[in-house]
């Protein structure tokens, strides 16, 4: 059951088979992960107390409180895809996969897409002349894919919208989404929806953060307002099965610090890979299934929380200057829950245009253009988009030329 207060979704009943559930860790008071924010409106921003659970039932990982999804997907949304060169190239390749394997045989065929953001993933199909139709209920970030000429409905996606699309555009053939089916708490109606809207030949294909990996490298960040869930195969399979729905196949990704892509069918319309066995076992081998073993996960952010806070107090100590980069949603989370301060960071640099001149969410860091780090390189760098590892070492070459040192904490806290 969902009580609504204070614009707060509180439960205490499994999001996906009503089991009851127990928070097994609190990470304290939390703000919006991309609530960016101006001087004038510290006073009023928004807090929550934000916990996690398991069910013991579904095996679902999910957040216990969470803000209104209205409160964080609205025209101010400050995350826009494009801005990574190496994402921009992940969508194309799996456009690619999408095309190439699923719709070169179809008639005419009919791709949606749902949180298609700036249409980043998108345009890979409208470039090819390809039926498609993004659903971004996010009007700032929708409307640079629409200037693009990407099909746009600036909608959350739900069974009542998907019933609205089969009316005006009949069936998809394929239903695609990329980190954003752990964003949505009525995920349930998301998948009634698809049932809804796809052919009984159709295809399913998403990837969101892997809750694996989240366990196995600790990145604790990956838990934020935004992500409702952490998602496994045995939490996938438990949800689409209850609709007649199966996973055919799971396919790891590096993106985000480990990613999942669930391929799901209507039941019984394809083979079964043994991927999905395999990464079942591997499952319960590392003990996703069992909310004990997520004891030791608890401990692991709790000692890395220490270390991070012990390194930069020592930096700081020294007189020396810390700068973070890159002011991701996840650093919301890092920042908050470790107590980290505008003591201990002069300020964050990033490259997207709405962040900046801004102050980061709770801790009140101030955002900066990223052309303005190489005027000012701080003595360490503390790498909030380590995500993007490759691409930013790549560019900022010249700040390690000059004695500059990273710091990251995944998988463990050091000096790079
Ligand atoms: O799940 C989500 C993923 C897809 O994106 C959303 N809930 C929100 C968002 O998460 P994030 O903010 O942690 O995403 P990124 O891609 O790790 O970080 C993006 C931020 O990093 C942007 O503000 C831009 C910045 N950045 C930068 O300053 N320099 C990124 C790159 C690659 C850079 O070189
Ligand atoms: N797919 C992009 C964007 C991920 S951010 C990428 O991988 O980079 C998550 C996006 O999902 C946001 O743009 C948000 O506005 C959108 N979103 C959130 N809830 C949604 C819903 N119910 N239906 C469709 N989109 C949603």
């Amino acid at each position: 059951m969902n009580h609504h207060s204070n614009q707060i979704i509180r439960i205490s009943c499994c999001h996906i088979c009503g089991y009851n559930i127990d928070s097994f860790m609190n990470f304290g008071r939390m703000p919006i992960a991309n609530g960016f924010l101006k001087k004038e409106k510290f006073n009023s921003e928004y807090f929550f107390d934000m916990q996690v659970a398991l069910c013991d039932n579904c095996k679902m990982f999910q957040l216990i409180n969470q803000p209104e999804p209205k409160q964080m997907f609205n025209e101010n949304y400050a995350f826009f895809s494009g801005t990574s060169k190496l994402m921009v190239n992940h969508f194309k390749d799996f456009s690619n996969h999408v095309i190439d394997d699923y719709l070169k045989d179809k008639d005419n065929p009919f791709v949606v897409e749902i949180g298609s953001n700036d249409g980043i993933m998108l345009k890979n199909f409208a470039q090819k002349g390809i039926r498609h139709l993004g659903i971004e209920p996010s009007a700032n970030v929708a409307q640079v894919a629409i200037d693009q000429g990407i099909n746009t409905t600036v909608e959350f996606f739900d069974k009542s919208l998907a019933e609205r699309i089969v009316s005006e555009h009949g069936q998809a053939d394929a239903y695609i989404a990329a980190n954003v089916m752990c964003h949505i708490p009525n995920i349930n109606s998301i998948v009634e929806g698809i049932k809804v809207l796809l052919k009984s030949d159709g295809i399913v294909i998403f990837e969101d953060p892997y809750l694996g990996n989240v366990i196995e490298k600790t990145t604790y960040d990956q838990i934020y307002d935004e992500h409702t869930f952490l998602f496994s195969i045995h939490s996938i399979q438990y949800l689409f099965n209850q609709y007649g729905m199966e996973v055919i196949d799971v396919e790891p990704q590096e993106s985000h610090g480990g990613s999942m892509r669930y391929f799901i069918t209507h039941k019984g319309k394809k083979s079964v890979h043994n991927t999905v066995s395999n990464q079942l076992e591997y499952e319960v081998n590392i003990g996703l299934t069992k909310v004990d073993s997520f004891s030791q996960f608890k401990e692991n952010c709790e000692k890395y929380r220490t270390n991070l806070l012990a390194l930069l107090n020592d930096i700081k100590n020294e007189g020396k200057t810390i700068a973070g980069y890159a002011a991701t949603s996840k650093s919301t989370t890092i920042i908050n829950y470790c107590g980290i301060t505008a003591d201990h960071l002069d300020c964050i640099y990033d490259t997207t245009p709405i962040k900046q001149g801004k102050f980061s969410p709770g801790a009140h860091i101030p955002v900066k253009p990223h052309n303005e780090f190489k005027d000012n390189y701080p003595d360490y760098a503390l790498l909030f988009g380590y995500n993007h590892e490759k691409e930013i070492m790549a560019k900022e070459q010249e700040f390690v030329k000059q004695g500059g040192k990273w710091i990251t904490y995944v998988p463990e806290v050091k000096i790079i």
